[in-house]
């Protein structure tokens, strides 16, 4: 008898301080069960507080990782994060339509949570016009929804018509997170907001008070992923995600002197408490 894992492909940039992007997509595939691949789109030079430089890789390399991977291991499900530029983003398309990489999880990347850019002009409208379309979900958060939208969200109102539009303009389901940033009256709640074209949901958990905020969005785009690779359906996968991510930030540990990352194995380990004078 052969037990077989399911496959996880990132599609996204390596962050050299390992909280977000590749890094983050792989140790979330890893935590939560399945075995996860990476084709990368664009190495930065990063840590918890500043992205230094980025270099995007050739568009023919990023298609030639996807190649190798699709042709001997597969992908159950495909999540692309970081896209850096058009040509790169036409790449992924293409790669995607050649290969039928279904399901597809967009997280369409803009900023780093130290407030750098992470992509240029060009990316947003091949996004927005070529990759969103193929989205079985899109995982904007509220900056990158008004982006890819051209508009403010300054309400759940506001938020709830962004969502109904990102799915009328193609993607299959969208859900934007950190909705409450939007309404001052949600203080203590994180929100997140779903549309699939059929119905609304809110997901709701107790905002966690934490500094160490890097790479949630790369981690919440992962867990979905993987779960929907473990056979959950789309709305339990998202249940499963922020159930994850929120752990993740209650468990998180300090790392730099910046954004620290998310505590991605807390299912295995806690960190153990040191007395300062023994260190
Ligand atoms: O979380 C967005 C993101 C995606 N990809 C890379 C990043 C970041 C945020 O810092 O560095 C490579």
């Amino acid at each position: 008898m052969t037990r077989r894992v399911p496959s996880v492909m990132t599609i996204a940039g390596s962050d050299s301080g390992a909280g977000a992007g590749i890094q983050a997509d792989l140790k979330t595939f890893a935590a939560m069960g399945t075995f996860g691949t990476s084709a990368i789109t664009a190495i930065t030079a990063q840590n918890t507080q500043a992205v230094l430089d980025v270099f995007a890789l050739p568009p023919a390399l990023v298609a030639a990782q996807i190649d190798a991977i699709v042709s001997d291991i597969g992908a159950d499900v495909t999540k692309t994060g970081m896209l850096a530029n058009a040509d790169i983003v036409n790449v992924v398309v293409a790669k995607v339509e050649e290969h039928g990489l279904r399901p597809l999880v967009v997280d369409p990347v803009m900023v780093s949570s130290s407030g750098d850019r992470l992509f240029e002009e060009d990316a947003v409208d091949a996004i927005r016009d070529r990759l969103l379309p193929l989205a079985t979900v899109l995982t904007p958060n509220l900056l990158e929804a008004e982006v890819l939208l051209d508009r403010k969200l300054a309400s759940w109102d506001d938020i709830r018509d962004g969502a109904k539009e990102l799915v009328e303009m193609g993607a299959g389901a969208v859900v934007i997170t950190g909705g409450h940033a939007a309404v001052a009256a949600s203080k203590g709640a994180a929100t997140d907001f779903f549309y699939d074209g059929h119905g609304f949901h809110e997901y709701t958990t107790t905002r966690i008070d934490t500094n160490n905020t890097h790479g949630t969005g790369c981690t919440f785009a992962s867990a979905i992923a993987a779960a929907l690779a473990r056979d959950t359906d789309l709305r339990g996968s998202i249940a499963m995600a922020k159930a994850y991510v929120t752990k993740a930030l209650q468990a998180a540990y300090p790392v730099g002197h910046g954004r620290g990352p998310v505590h991605h194995f807390f299912r295995f380990w806690q960190p153990r408490i040191y007395d300062k004078a023994q260190r």
